[in-house]
């Protein structure tokens, strides 16, 4: 984390400088920008298989990345762009990535599930539900072993709470006192399944006094919330206080994918939470703290938008991956 000298005092107890406050605008911009291009390309059938959007989720992503150092690891889920975009990843390469080119991030040969960036300690998207719960605990094993204070941050959703590779590494993780932190995006949903309806034991922060560990709850759309949680369990972990949960209440404003119907939540559901809007929400609160003026955001706004409308250009003018790729990256 840099810039503490020029750090701006926050009532919210958190202290981040300016640039940093300016980049957590602009990551969340870009995150929600990203996937609006994104579920628009798929309506125009530009792309083959699927996209799952972050939007309405941004403030989850970008409060953790921002509290973690570069040389800390991330895995992430089916719902990565947004984990991506917060560690520092190349929208251009993830674009191309969508759309099957041979400059995306997996040679055009993955799609939307299959973007990982090695050089950002992005360990990668997975398109199985509570597939990086393990990798994380593997890459805080090897922080733990190489004493390189590095710290492992795992998302995952609510739909990943009751696989049984949580419990098994959850307690691995306490038993060694390993540095990572599981966040739990509770989104409310997985697919069409209610996160009330399928979780049983209410919050899902209490599950970790079972590992003897802690568990805390905040509101996922409210960016300092998120970062002030996230600050104090990885510097625990990354001081040798081992394993942590940190469940984010958040909600995605669309469909499970691109494709869905969407047609098992209420309409008035919706409209609440997009009240709490987690973009509205940090550009609100630096407007009235002074941090940032309404041209500087306004700015910010409009440079994403073209940001974003190169990154598709660029995906839409790189070349498919040839024949001759059909059997690179192949490994069984
Ligand atoms: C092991 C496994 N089981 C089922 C699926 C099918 N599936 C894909 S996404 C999903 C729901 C995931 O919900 P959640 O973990 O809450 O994440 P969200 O989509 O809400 O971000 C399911 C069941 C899968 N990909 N992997
Ligand atoms: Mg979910």
């Amino acid at each position: 984390m840099a810039g503490r000298n020029s750090a701006t005092k926050r009532p919210t107890r958190t202290y981040l400088s300016k640039d940093q406050l300016a980049t957590a605008v602009r990551l969340m911009l870009t995150i929600r920008e990203f996937d609006e291009q994104a579920m628009a390309l798929y309506r125009a059938g530009e792309m083959r298989g699927t996209t799952h959007p972050y939007i309405g989720m941004e403030a989850v992503g970008t409060g953790v990345m921002t509290a973690l150092r570069p040389d800390d690891y991330v895995t992430s889920t089916h719902r990565g762009h947004g984990h991506t975009i917060a560690k520092g990843g190349d929208i251009r390469k993830m674009m191309a990535e969508l759309l099957g080119r041979a400059t995306g991030y997996s040679g055009g040969k993955g799609g939307s599930m299959h973007i990982a960036d090695m050089d950002k300690n992005m360990l990668g998207a997975n398109g199985i539900v509570g597939g990086g719960i393990g990798l994380a605990a593997g890459a805080a094993l090897t922080a733990k072993l190489q004493g390189s204070g590095r710290v492992a941050v795992c998302f995952f959703g609510d739909g990943a709470l009751n696989q049984g590779i949580l419990h098994e590494v959850s307690n691995l993780s306490a038993i060694w006192k390993l540095p990572v932190v599981f966040v739990c995006e509770n989104n409310q949903y997985a697919m069409s399944a209610r996160a009330d309806w399928s979780v049983a034991g209410g919050d899902p922060a209490g599950r970790a006094a079972a590992y003897g560990i802690p568990g805390v709850n905040v509101d996922g759309m409210d960016f300092f919330a998120v970062y002030d949680a996230a600050s104090k369990l990885v510097q625990r972990a990354r001081e040798g206080g081992g394993p942590s949960y940190l469940v984010c209440q958040t909600y995605r404003y669309h469909g499970h994918h691109a494709g869905d119907p969407l047609n098992y939540r209420q309409k008035e559901e919706v409209e609440r939470w997009r009240k709490l809007d987690p973009i509205d929400r940090l550009t609100q609160a630096l407007l009235s703290g002074k941090v940032l003026t309404e041209a500087e955001i306004a700015a910010t706004r409009q440079s994403v938008v073209e940001a974003v409308q190169e990154a598709v250009e660029f995906a839409k003018s790189s070349p498919e991956p040839g024949v001759d790729q059909l059997m690179t990256d192949v490994y069984a």
